[in-house]
């Protein structure tokens, strides 16, 4: 149902026209459509196709062509106009609990405020009290709307919220009312943060579904409870929603719900072009319905591929798909190993038995033992004896295992100058080489370029790990020049690394893509620090996926002897 959706327009479009000082007469009719529009129990694209909008009290003639064309074509020329001079930033401060267009209006002529970041500096400079009527009062309120407007628009990292739906999916998987369940929306793209959940479900007894989703475990708040829809909030601070749909709309509505809008849009596009309309209930033609049980009827009626959700961001995986060229993405079952992992010999928890014996498990054939070098203090990196002692540890251990292998490795510090923490004579003696960046994250682009660039040029250096050193949410990376990084690696034969760990995801997906396009090998790896970590690898071959890449571009796909020869071969000096 569109309902909610055209209700906020409307809301939008009064809010707006306040703001601008336009007559209340108008603004007012827009309040009331908003308010009846979003009351209404029925389906508001139903009503509109039989003709009955005029009929709901408040809707005029001219508010019913809106919703009439903003259901044909997903726009309302309306809104854009009034938008016309306005930034969406503005628009935002009016969501915040407290402000109303009248005092945004306010502070936008006496302030200048058009930003919350500017509204922050003057709740800051005390410049608010006591222009016309802010009080204390009023102040604190604002104050009050700020902290619960950011915390409304916080997103969660998908590192979090990944396991929470496999969770919830596999306690609802025991009703036996509900037919099929998936997870839709940004968590189903594995985009890297999600803004909520979505999950939909078939099944014919909607209420009954709803009640056991909104009663489950975890549950602190039930935001609504219908017979169609649920939404709650649940104890890692996340809104999960659920859609109950029928079995013979399960593929639409799932196609519908997984976004992203822009690819929605894009592909109603071309649905319309060829006489086709494609909704959350399915494809048709006229009034005949064409298609909807699978997703794939949506994609094949519309005379392409089906297209992975990780690639549906509008980036081009359209026309791929149209012109039969998509990329045979990387799958979880190719990844053959895991090539950055840390020991208790540093600062990681398990033994090399430990982590072995949970690769083996995982169905590895080979891990990486990638402690991290001497001057990683905090780390309680290795010394060079040390080192030298582990590889010794390693090689006796190895012994052990029949069909799988721990490699000897390191995470060696790039030092602020461009040179490894440990030297060259004792890199040789490992099987791979992972270098990164600890320290001197304030340098400039072109120092930090330079001094990763040096270390790529290293013929010992395999892989670059989490190449720009950004903590979702906690830390922008550093200001490297990617661009050239990428060419260095491509010309060197050295790879980048998806580093897996939520909190990271690093490559990300743009850059992954860019990496692939000048021929750079990825290397998608955990940095496992615990044995509970090494199942992020999920995560990375996600992030991987959005990033357009096949097995053939990633390293750990590789049977032990290719990727031996892979590091191998960067070492050797060139003919
Ligand atoms: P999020 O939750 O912010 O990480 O992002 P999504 O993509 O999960 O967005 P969400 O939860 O608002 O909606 C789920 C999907 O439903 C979205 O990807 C596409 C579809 N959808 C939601 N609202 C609209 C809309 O206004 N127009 C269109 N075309 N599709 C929408
Ligand atoms: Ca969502
Ligand atoms: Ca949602
Ligand atoms: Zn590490």
């Amino acid at each position: 149902m569109k309902n909610q959706e055209i209700a906020a327009l409307f809301e939008k479009i009064a809010n707006v026209l306040e703001l601008k000082g336009e007559n209340t007469f108008r603004i007012n009719s827009y309040h009331k459509a908003a308010r009846v529009i979003g009351d209404l129990a029925e389906d508001i694209e139903i009503l509109a196709k039989a003709g009955k909008l005029t009929d709901i009290p408040g809707i005029g003639e001219g508010t019913a062509e809106k919703i009439i064309e903003y259901i044909n074509s997903g726009k309302m020329s309306k809104y854009d106009e009034v938008m016309q001079g306005v930034s969406e930033e503005t628009v935002a401060l009016m969501q915040i609990p407290g402000l109303g267009p009248k005092t945004v209006a306010l502070l936008n002529k006496e302030l200048g405020i058009v930003n919350l970041s500017d509204l922050e500096k003057a709740l800051h400079g005390d410049t608010l009290k006591g222009l016309f009527g802010i009080g204390d009062k009023k102040i604190e309120n604002i104050v009050k709307g700020i902290t619960l407007f950011k915390t409304s628009q916080q997103r969660i990292s998908i590192g979090m919220a990944y396991p929470v739906v496999k969770r919830i999916i596999e306690e609802l998987k025991h009703n036996p009312k509900i037919e099929d369940i998936q997870a839709a929306g940004s968590l189903r793209r594995m985009k890297e943060t999600v803004g909520d959940i979505d999950i939909l479900v078939s099944g014919a007894e909607g209420t009954e579904i709803v009640k056991s989703f909104v009663n489950m475990r975890g549950v602190t708040q039930i935001l609504a409870a219908g017979d169609t829809k649920g939404s709650v909030r649940i104890e890692e601070g996340v809104q999960v929603d659920l859609r109950v749909v029928r079995e013979d709309e399960f593929g639409a509505a799932l196609q519908y719900f997984t976004g992203s809008k822009e690819h929605n849009v894009h592909l109603r596009e071309i649905a319309r072009k060829k006489g086709l309309k494609v909704s959350e209930y399915g494809i048709f033609r006229g009034d005949k319905k064409v298609g909807g049980r699978l997703e794939e009827e949506i994609y094949a009626t519309l005379g392409m591929d089906w297209i992975s959700p990780e690639l549906r961001e509008n980036r081009g995986e359209i026309e791929a798909a149209q012109e039969g060229k998509l990329p045979k993405l990387v799958e979880l079952s190719d990844i053959k190993g895991d090539l950055h992992n840390h020991s208790n010999w540093s600062d990681g928890i398990p033994t090399f038995e430990e982590m072995a014996e949970h690769a083996i498990k995982m169905g590895y054939k080979y891990l990486v033992v990638s402690d991290h070098s001497k001057s990683l203090h905090i780390a309680n990196g290795l010394e060079d004896d040390e080192l030298l002692e582990e590889i010794e540890a390693i090689d006796k251990l190895n012994k052990k295992f029949k069909g799988f292998t721990l490699l000897k490795a390191t995470e060696v510090d790039i030092k602020s100058d461009g040179s490894l923490d440990f030297p060259d004579k004792l890199l040789k003696k490992l099987d791979i080489v992972v270098a990164s960046i600890h320290s001197g994250f304030k340098q400039g682009t072109e120092k930090i370029t330079e001094r990763m660039i040096a270390a790529i040029r290293n013929p010992q250096v395999n892989i670059i790990a989490h190449p720009t050193g950004r903590l979702i949410s906690k830390r922008e990376g550093y200001e490297i020049d990617m661009d050239k990084v990428i060419e260095a690696c491509a010309e060197t034969g050295t790879a980048l690394e998806i580093n897996c760990f939520y909190d990271r995801l690093d490559l990300n997906d743009i850059n992954c893509r860019k990496a692939k396009e000048a021929g750079v090998m990825i290397s998608i790896s955990t940095d496992a620090h615990h044995l509970d970590q090494m199942w992020m690898i999920e995560l990375g071959v996600g992030i991987a996926r959005r990033g357009w890449l096949e097995a053939k571009n990633v390293i750990n796909t590789f049977s032990l002897d290719k990727l031996k020869t892979f590091c191998r071969k960067k070492g050797m000096p060139s003919p």
